[in-house]
C-alpha cells in the first residue's frame, strides 16, 4: 500500500482502483468533485484545487464519454504551489451512470462515475411513478451500481397513500431497499444517514423539486446547496444546475444532481433483469429460446399473464422498456433509416387510402 493510497481511501479510493492505476512518475491521483465547462474541481488528501486537461490528455482519450466527469479518478500533474493542476489521464471506471442525451440524438451523457449506490428520489406527493422508477433502476444496474429508492415529502400525504405506493413498488418485483423521509418532520432522516457508509459514494437522482438538495443540506447540517419552493402542482423549477461531489461529516461522499427531465435507457438489456426478474424467470420455460413473448406458441410469459400470475401492467411495462432500449441502442444512422422507412410506410399507406 502506497502512502497516497491510504490518504485517498476516505475519498473512495480502494484496492480495485489501486490495481488499475496507471499514472506517470510526476503525476498524483485526485478525484473529480465538479466540472464547469473546461475547468475541473479536483479533490485529494490536501483538499480541493482547480485543474484543466493537459494537451496530452486529448491524445489518450477521445470521445466525450472519456472526458472526466464527477466521481472520476484522474492522474494529475500538480503545480508546485498545489493550487492548480493538469489532468493527464482518466483512470478506469468501476461504475458509470449514463443516460441518453435529452432530445433525439443517441449521444451518451455521463452523469457520474464510480458511484457505489444511486439513490433514486421520488416525492410521494405528485411525483410518484412506478414506470419512471423502473427506468431509473434499469439505468442504475446497467451502470454497475447498487440502487436505493427514497420516497420524500411523506408529511404531505396520508399514511395510506404512502403504504399503497410501497406496496406497488414491491408488487412490481423491485428488490432494492426502499426508504421514506420527510425533510419537514425529519422522520426517516436517521435511517438514511445509517444507510450512507464512510468512503462510499452515493448519487442522488430524480425529478426537479423532489427534495434532493434539501436532503443533502440536512445531511451536511447547513444550507450548503440552494433549494427552491415548488409550484402548486408540485412541479420543480430546476434549482440545482451543476453536479457536485461532497464529503459528509460521517465520511460518506454524496453527489447532488440537477433534476432530470428526460433520459433514455442505454444498454438496458443487461440491466432489465433486475426489476423484471419474475418475467425473465417465466421466459426460461418458453418453447422457443428466442421467444419475443408477444404471441409465439408455448410462450410461458403470456401464459403467466393469462393465468394472472403476472400482472398485465407489469408485462406491458416490460415490453415498452425493452422496445425503447432496443431503439436507443441503434446507431443514429440505423435510427434515421428506421424513421425514413416509417415515413415511406405512412406515405404508401396514405396512397392506398387515396386510391379510388
Ligand atoms: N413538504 C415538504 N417539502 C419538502 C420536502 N423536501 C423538500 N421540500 C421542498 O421542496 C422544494 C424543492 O426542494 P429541492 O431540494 O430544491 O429539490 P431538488 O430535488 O434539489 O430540485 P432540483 O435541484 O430542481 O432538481 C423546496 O421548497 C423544499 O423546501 C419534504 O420532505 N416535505
Ligand atoms: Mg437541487
Ligand atoms: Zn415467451
Amino acid at each position: 500500500m502506497t502512502s497516497q493510497h491510504s490518504d485517498l481511501a476516505p475519498l473512495g479510493w480502494n484496492e480495485w482502483f489501486e490495481a488499475r492505476r496507471t499514472c506517470g512518475p510526476a503525476e498524483t491521483i485526485a478525484r473529480v468533485a465538479a466540472v464547469d465547462r473546461d475547468l475541473y474541481l479536483l479533490m485529494d488528501h490536501t483538499g480541493t484545487f482547480q485543474a484543466k486537461l493537459a494537451g496530452t490528455y486529448q491524445y489518450r482519450h477521445h470521445p466525450s464519454q472519456e472526458l472526466p466527469c464527477v466521481g472520476d479518478w484522474v492522474c494529475v500533474e500538480k503545480h508546485p504551489t498545489g493550487d492548480f493542476g493538469w489532468v493527464r489521464r482518466l483512470l478506469e471506471r468501476r461504475t458509470a451512470l449514463r443516460r441518453k442525451s435529452a432530445g433525439d440524438s443517441v449521444e451518451v451523457q455521463m452523469i457520474a462515475a464510480n458511484v457505489d449506490a444511486v439513490i433514486i428520489v421520488q416525492s410521494c406527493h405528485f411525483d410518484f411513478n412506478l414506470k419512471r422508477l423502473e427506468r431509473y433502476l434499469v439505468m442504475v444496474w446497467d451502470g454497475g451500481a447498487d440502487a436505493c429508492v427514497l420516497l420524500t415529502k411523506t408529511d404531505l400525504v396520508e399514511p395510506e397513500v404512502l403504504l399503497s405506493q410501497l406496496a406497488e413498488i414491491r408488487a412490481a418485483g423491485v428488490t432494492a431497499p426502499v426508504l421514506t423521509l420527510s425533510n419537514v418532520t425529519r422522520e426517516g432522516i436517521d435511517d438514511l444517514k445509517r444507510t450512507l457508509l464512510p468512503a462510499k459514494t452515493y448519487c442522488f437522482v430524480g425529478s426537479s423539486g423532489v427534495g434532493k438538495s434539501t436532503i443533502i443540506n440536512q445531511l451536511i447540517g447547513r444550507e450548503r446547496l440552494r433549494t427552491e419552493g415548488v409550484s402548486g402542482t408540485g412541479e420543480g423549477r430546476h434549482t440545482t444546475v451543476r453536479r457536485e461531489l461532497m464529503l459528509l461529516e460521517g465520511g460518506a461522499l454524496v453527489i447532488d444532481n440537477p433534476g432530470m427531465r428526460e433520459f433514455g435507457i442505454l444498454g438496458a438489456e443487461s440491466g432489465i433483469g433486475g426489476s423484471f426478474s419474475d418475467i425473465i424467470g417465466f421466459a426460461s420455460d418458453c418453447r422457443y429460446r428466442n421467444c419475443s413473448h408477444t404471441g409465439e406458441p408455448g410462450c410461458a410469459v403470456l401464459e403467466a399473464v393469462n393465468s394472472g400470475a403476472l400482472s398485465q401492467e407489469h408485462y406491458d411495462n416490460y415490453l415498452k422498456l425493452r422496445d425503447e432500449s432496443e431503439f436507443y441502442q441503434m446507431s443514429s444512422v440505423e435510427k434515421r433509416k428506421k424513421d425514413r422507412d416509417f415515413g415511406r410506410y405512412i406515405k404508401s399507406a396514405k396512397k392506398d387510402l387515396e386510391k379510388p
